[in-house]
Order: C-alpha cells, then sequence, then structure tokens
C-alpha cells in the first residue's frame, strides 16, 4: 500500500465531523484546530503527523492522568490490554474488557488508536507458551484473526509482529516457539491481519532497530524490502526507539526512518523514552521524523515518569506531578518549527502493479488525486490522496470510475454520491481545507476487482 504523512486527528476537527466519522478506519485530517501550536496532538497535526502515547488501562481513572491525556495526545497505543494474554486469555475465549475501555475513551475524545499487538513470543498466554508446531501456527493465526476482526475500524495502525528479530551481531530471527513453526510465521500472520481488517495499516515493530549499522536494523530492512517485493501486506515499520545509555540515539536515526521509507512503507515512532529526558535529543528526534515525509507520527511510551517501565530513569515528557519537563517544551518548539517535505515518496520498483502513474502537479487553484489499492480475491481497500495545488483548497470533488462488477461497501473520510459505476466523493468537514501542496487522505472499501483506478480531483 503506498500512503503518504497522516493528518492526525484534532479534538476541534473531531466535533465537527461527529461520532460518525469516528467510524473511519484511517481518519485523516486536515484542519488545524483552535488549540494548534499548544499542545503535542494539535501541533503535529498542522504537521500532518500524530502525537501519541502509550495508556494504561486502569489509569484512567486518575483524573491529573486523564487531564494531560485529554489535553495533549491525539493518539493511543494500550500498554498491556491488546496483547495476547490480556486478549485470549483462555483458548478461544477472548477478553475485550480492559481494551475495548481505552479504545472507547480514545475515540469518544476524537484520539485514533494504534494496535499493540498481535503476534508476540512475549506476554503470550500459558496456553500458549506451551504450544508448539502447526497447533501452535494454528492458534497464533486464529488470535490474529479474531482479534483483528473484533477491532476493525476502530485501531488505525496495528504492531501484527513485535520484536520478531535476535539482538546481536546475527541480523537474525530471534529464537521463540513462533520462529520454531517455520521462517514464514511473519508474513502469514500479516496475511492474516489484512483479511480481517482491511483498512489498518499493517506494521512491524521493534526495539534497537535505530541505529542504521546495527545487524538487527539491517535484518529488519532486508525483511520489509523481501516482504514488498513478494507482496506481502505490510505498511509500516514501527521503530520503538528506547533510548539509554546501553542504546542511545544516535545521529544516523533519520537515515533509518527515510531508508525504511523508501522501501515504500510508512515510519511510526512507536514507544519512545529517552533515559534523563534530554530535551536536545527529544528534538532530535522529532526532527527526524519531520524531514521523513512517510513518517506518521510518533508515540511516547507513558505520560509521565512515574508512569513509565523505566520510571527511574525519568525518560518522558512530563514530571511524576504532572508538570511539563524541558523536553516537553523542546518537542512542542520542533513540532510548531518544523517544516515538512512536500515531495510525494518515492516507492521502490517492486511494488505491486496497482500503484498509480505519477501524476503532474495541479496548477493553481487545482488538485490531484491519486489512488492505491490493496486487492485480495473478491475486494479491494482503496486509499485516495487528494494534493492541493499552488492554492489552498476550501474543498474538493473526486471522481472514479469503478470498473462493472465493484461495489463500494464502507468508506471513511469522504462523503460519497454513487457505490458503482461513477462514483463521486467530496470531502467531510474535517478535511476540506488543504493547504497549498499538503494533502488528505479517505479510503473505501469494495467487492470485486479495482483494476487500474483513475481518480480526477476538483477543487469546490
Ligand atoms: O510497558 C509495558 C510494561 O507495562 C509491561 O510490563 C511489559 C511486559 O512485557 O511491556 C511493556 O511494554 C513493552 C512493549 O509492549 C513492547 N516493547 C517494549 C515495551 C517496554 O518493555
Amino acid at each position: 500500500m503506498r500512503s503518504t504523512r497522516w493528518k492526525a486527528a484534532s479534538r476541534a476537527a473531531i466535533a465537527l465531523a461527529g461520532a460518525g466519522a469516528l467510524a473511519a478506519s484511517m481518519a485523516l485530517f486536515a484542519t488545524a484546530p483552535a488549540s494548534a501550536g499548544t499542545t503535542l496532538g494539535a501541533s503535529a497535526a498542522e504537521k500532518g503527523r500524530y502525537f501519541g502515547t502509550a495508556v494504561a488501562g486502569f489509569k484512567l481513572s486518575d483524573s491529573a492522568y486523564t487531564t494531560i491525556l485529554n489535553r495533549e495526545f491525539n493518539m493511543v497505543t494500550a500498554e498491556n490490554e491488546m496483547k495476547m494474554n490480556a486478549t485470549e486469555p483462555q483458548q478461544g475465549q477472548f477478553s475485550y474488557g480492559a481494551a475495548d475501555q481505552i479504545v472507547n475513551h480514545a475515540r469518544s475524545r476524537g484520539m485514533s488508536v494504534r494496535g499493540h499487538t498481535l503476534a508476540w513470543h512475549s506476554q503470550q498466554p500459558g496456553w500458549m507458551e506451551s504450544m508448539s508446531g502447526s497447533a501452535l501456527r494454528q492458534a497464533m493465526l486464529n488470535h490474529v484473526t479474531q482479534v483483528a476482526t473484533h477491532f476493525r475500524g476502530q485501531v488505525v495502525a496495528w504492531d501484527v509482529v513485535n520484536e520478531a528479530f535476535a539482538d546481536g551481531s546475527s541480523g537474525g530471527r530471534r529464537d521463540s516457539n513462533l520462529q520454531r513453526t517455520g521462517n514464514d510465521w511473519i508474513e502469514a500472520a500479516f496475511r492474516a491481519a489484512r483479511a480481517a481488517d482491511p483498512g489498518a495499516k499493517l506494521c512491524y515493530n521493534d526495539y534497537n532497530t535505530d541505529n542504521w549499522t546495527h545487524a538487527k536494523t539491517q535484518g529488519v530492512y532486508n525483511m520489509v524490502r523481501d516482504f514488498k517485493a513478494r507482496g506481502v501486506p505490510i505498511d509500516c515499520v514501527g521503530f520503538q526507539s528506547h533510548f539509554n545509555n546501553e542504546s542511545p540515539y544516535v545521529s544516523n536515526y533519520r537515515t533509518t526512518l527515510s531508508s525504511f521509507a523508501a522501501l515504500g512503507v510508512d515510519v511510526q515512532i512507536t514507544e519512545l523514552d529517552i533515559q534523563g529526558a534530554s530535551a536536545s535529543t527529544y528534538r532530535s528526534v522529532v526532527e527526524d521524523c519531520l524531514a521523513v515525509a512517510r513518517c506518521n507520527g510518533i508515540t511516547v511510551w507513558g505520560i509521565r515518569d512515574s508512569d513509565s517501565w523505566r520510571a527511574s530513569q525519568t525518560p518522558l515528557l512530563f514530571n511524576s506531578n504532572g508538570s511539563k519537563k524541558p523536553a516537553y517544551d523542546a518537542v512542542l518548539a520542533a513540532l510548531n518549527n518544523g517544516t515538512t517535505p512536500t515531495d510525494p515518496p518515492t516507492d521502490p520498483p517492486t511494488d505491486p502493479p496497482t500503484d498509480p502513474p505519477t501524476t503532474p502537479p495541479p496548477g493553481p487553484g487545482g488538485c490531484t488525486a491519486t489512488v492505491s489499492v490493496n486487492q485480495w480475491t473478491g475486494g479491494f481497500v482503496a486509499n485516495v490522496r487528494v494534493t492541493a495545488g499552488s492554492s489552498a483548497l476550501s474543498g474538493w470533488t473526486v471522481t472514479i470510475a469503478l470498473p462493472s462488477g465493484a461495489t463500494v461497501t464502507n468508506a471513511w473520510s469522504a462523503n460519497r454520491s454513487g457505490n458503482t459505476g461513477t462514483t463521486n466523493w467530496t470531502n467531510v468537514a474535517y478535511n476540506g481545507q488543504v493547504g497549498a501542496g499538503q494533502s488528505t487522505e479517505y479510503g473505501f472499501q469494495a467487492n470485486g476487482t479495482a483494476g487500474s483506478l483513475s481518480p480526477t480531483c476538483s477543487a469546490r
């Protein structure tokens, strides 16, 4: 899937759009909210990014915690509640209460949700830890299918597989019960996740993959390149980015992000924390993300230092009393000062043939639309990118002729007329305003075969 920068949700935008728009599985918003420039989420949204945090469900009753959460962030990751041991404690018995609570808290307030994680060697339920072979493979795939189906339409991106590569110099896979089911377990998990939730972006997520020269980074890079070449449905790579004295931030981090992006995947910083919370290091991380067009956003792994899994390292943006740290100010300033590249990302020649041809830049007042398609037997998801020309748009219309037999069944972030033949799509309240040279996205799901779609765009 070709995709570009995410227009992350703003609460003002959501208030306009209404709760129905939250059904969008990829909510992509362009409107600058009133709070732009003063909170992490709003400032990130102005740069077409999101700013998220890990959330622990049991802390949602702590008003000091939720005050910061609701004010600052527009993306949420469940810190533990979507993991395998939480969601399938007994084989075949699924438990979603704690995760649903987090998802509902987030989405009812206009925040999006990253899913973490569908398949991992760690935090498996006891019954799975003792399994092996084809029974384990089948149980893993069933877990992926069931959980991704439960959260379909509510999760914008899944960490489908977490931490599958070995530390050290091998650059190879980590040994685990899942790995011993066969080297194809990762791609099998991705295919199952795509089938269960075709609208979610599917990520591979790992730690100590920040330094471009490390063998582990190269191992993951080679896997992603191979997946793209063979059409395995991977959309994004998550860089946990737990920086500390043993695994420090390095200046080639930007090279790492851009190198992965050049493979034709989005990149996301998924679990950021920095031992000691150096303001300048936090600033560098933000600047690196803003410098890479396909870096969608940043998630910190907790709100206050006291919320951190490494609390003694005081690695987060808020003190334990909830006050903002110098690192917070640095991150906010970097988000507000940053410029973002406007040139479209370049996909490698190995992309599926359904990718669109390059569209010439639109003239003043105009817009262009490009579409990327994920096709499977009997259906497809299309993500449409609307790009303003040299003038800002205050509204847009996209027309797409669908081949016979193709019928739209579901859509997000656009109003639709027609579900077969010639379909017309107009902006919704929150994504009609698109700055000059900027983009927004909407999407739809359909039965049938997409073939090659040729969208046209006009300003309105
Ligand atoms: O922060 C999480 C902590 O509460 C759990 O005890 C721990 C158990 O494995 O997982 C922590 O989150 C991890 C994340 O899921 C994957 N990357 C590393 C994170 C920190 O350990």
